[in-house]
């Protein structure tokens, strides 16, 4: 007799796994499964009142991971549906990072939005100019404060029903956004974690989050190369869709749209040249 539910955390070598009614046993798994993460769908073979065996991993419909030594990537989360690139975006080097993390979003085919937090140190809301040119490309965009909960109500109304995984850069304000999400977050986790082995809360490890309206949130640690994935230099202008639908009008098939002659990109005024310059940015660094 076994259960479904859905990994919630990593303790140790073993994993929470929360059932469809929210209850949580502590799980080892068997060996033979390999890699499970958090958002897996699992099988759970109940042991006592709140611990059990994994047997069996759903098969995943996505996966959320950063590049690892010799192409072997990193798994941090499964089943992810959207993928929210939290900034700050001041100073303006985050720019960069949001455009790295959007081409990690296109590699791993998941679908992603930006948010902007700590909108209240921002004079200029709503509608941040910085954001424009994401809205302009057809990212949905989200302007919040975990502090005052200033776009709250937006946001979590946009995650309903669904698996989102937070990601950016530390200090970007990821946890506070979930504690804000998830009234309890933080106490959910204190509660396990004091009988768990090595049970020590730390934000090294992702945590998945039941939104109180229904799906789940997924709070990671900041990955700085999340968006540095080994890729050919012809294929980052799939993760700008901007560039990528004005390409076929360069004069060269295999134009960089870096100084080649006749390149409809360079020649696009609607092209935001911060976004272009991220692109070509992430050219050069994958040419070293
Ligand atoms: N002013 C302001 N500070 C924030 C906001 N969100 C988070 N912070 C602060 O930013 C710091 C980093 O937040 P944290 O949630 O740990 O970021 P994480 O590394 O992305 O998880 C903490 O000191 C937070 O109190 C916000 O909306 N406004
Ligand atoms: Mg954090
Ligand atoms: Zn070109």
């Amino acid at each position: 007799m076994t259960e479904n539910g859905l990994v919630s955390a990593r303790r140790g070598r073993r994993f929470e796994v929360r059932d469809d009614g929210g209850a949580i046993r502590l799980c080892q798994a068997r060996r033979r499964l390999g890699p499970i993460v958090v958002g897996d769908r699992v099988a759970v073979r109940p042991v006592g009142a709140d611990e059990g065996i994994i047997e069996s991993v759903d098969e995943r419909r996505s996966v959320l991971a950063r590049p690892g030594p010799a192409g072997r990537d990193r798994l941090i989360a499964a089943n992810v549906d959207l993928l929210l690139v939290v900034t700050a975006l001041r100073p303006s080097t985050s720019r960069r990072v949001v455009d790295r993390h959007l081409v990690g979003s296109e590699h791993l085919d998941l679908s992603a939005a930006v948010v902007l937090n700590k909108i209240d140190l921002l004079p200029e809301v709503p509608d941040a100019p910085e954001l424009d040119p994401y809205r302009r490309v057809g990212y949905r965009v989200f302007e919040t404060s975990a502090l005052t909960g200033a776009g709250l109500d937006r946001l979590s109304a946009a995650l309903r029903g669904q698996v989102s995984a937070l990601v950016g850069p530390s200090g970007a304000g990821k946890s506070s956004l979930v504690r804000r999400l998830v009234p309890g977050a933080d106490l959910a986790v204190g509660a396990l974690s004091r009988r768990g082995e090595q049970g020590r809360h730390t934000t090294t490890v992702s945590t998945l989050h039941a939104l109180p309206g229904g799906g789940f949130v997924i709070d990671s640690p900041g990955m700085s190369d999340f968006g540095e994935w080994p890729l050919p230099v012809e294929r980052i202008a799939d993760g700008f869709p901007e560039i990528r639908s004005r390409s076929g009008r360069c004069r060269f098939r295999n134009c960089l749209h870096l100084h080649e002659p006749d390149c409809a990109v360079a020649a696009a005024p609607e092209i935001d040249p911060e976004r272009l310059a991220s692109y070509r940015q992430m050219v050069e660094d994958m040419r070293r």
